[in-house]
C-alpha cells in the first residue's frame, strides 16, 4: 500500500488523497503537522530534503514529492489524464498554473488566514496575495464560462489540482461568488463517483 505523508487541510496533499480517492487507490495517511515543525525534523528531512509535504512513498520504498508530480504518478493511465499529447500538454499548461499564478497566492493568503490567524505582521502579506489570487480566479473562471471542465468536457488531473485550493479559497479572503463558473465547476467535481472532502 502507498504512504502518503500530508495534512488533510493543505490543498497541496488533499489533492493526492482526492485523486486515490477518485481512483480507489488505497494509501495509508501519515499525518504530519507544519506548524509543530515536524517537516523540518532531520527524520523528514531525510524522506524529503525541501522539508515539505506532500510525499508519497510507494510500495518499492520510492519516495515522491512535489503534489502536482505525485498526481501525474498516480494518475497517468486513468481517466483523469487524456490520451492525446495536445491535451496532455493542456493539462500541465494548468497544473503549472496552478502552482505558479494560484497556489503561492490563494493557498498563502488561506495559510495566513486559517492557520496562523491572521496575525497583524501578516497582515500586509495576506492583502497583497487578493489581487494575484483574484486574478487567478477570473482566469479560471473565463475558461471554465466555455467549457464544464478546466480543459474540456472531463475531468482531468488540472481540475484535481486546481480544485483543492480554489474550493477553500473563502478560507484565504476570496469571494467565489464573483466567478459563477467556478462555482458550477466546484459543483460538478463535489459529484464525481468517490468524491471525498478535506476529511481522513
Ligand atoms: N510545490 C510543493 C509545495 C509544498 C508545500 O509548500 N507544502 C507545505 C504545506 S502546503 C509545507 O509542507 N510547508 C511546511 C514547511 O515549509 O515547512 C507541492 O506542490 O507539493
Amino acid at each position: 500500500m502507498f504512504k502518503i505523508y500530508g495534512d488533510i487541510f493543505s490543498g497541496n496533499c488533499y489533492k493526492i488523497k482526492l485523486l486515490s480517492d477518485l481512483l480507489e487507490i488505497k494509501y495509508e495517511w501519515h499525518p504530519v503537522d507544519i506548524l509543530k515543525g515536524e517537516t523540518r525534523t532531520d527524520e523528514f528531512l531525510q524522506i524529503n530534503p525541501v522539508g515539505a509535504i506532500p510525499v508519497l512513498v510507494d510500495t518499492t520504498g520510492e519516495i515522491y514529492t512535489e503534489s502536482n508530480a505525485i498526481l501525474y504518478f498516480l494518475g497517468r493511465g486513468s481517466e483523469y489524464w487524456p490520451e492525446t499529447v495536445e491535451l496532455q500538454t493542456r493539462v500541465l499548461q494548468w497544473m503549472f498554473f496552478e502552482q505558479y499564478n494560484h497556489e503561492p497566492n490563494i493557498a498563502v493568503a488561506r495559510f495566513i488566514e486559517r492557520y496562523l490567524g491572521l496575525p497583524d505582521e501578516r497582515k500586509e502579506d495576506y492583502l497583497s496575495k487578493q489581487k494575484g489570487g483574484n486574478r487567478a480566479l477570473k482566469i479560471m473562471n473565463s475558461a471554465l464560462s466555455g467549457s464544464k471542465y478546466l480543459i474540456g468536457e472531463y475531468p482531468s488531473l488540472a481540475d484535481i489540482s486546481l480544485f483543492a485550493y480554489t474550493h477553500v479559497a473563502d478560507e484565504g479572503g476570496f469571494d467565489l461568488s464573483q466567478f459563477p463558473a467556478v462555482q458550477k465547476w466546484i459543483k460538478n467535481i463535489k459529484r464525481l463517483p468517490n468524491f471525498t472532502g478535506m476529511e481522513i
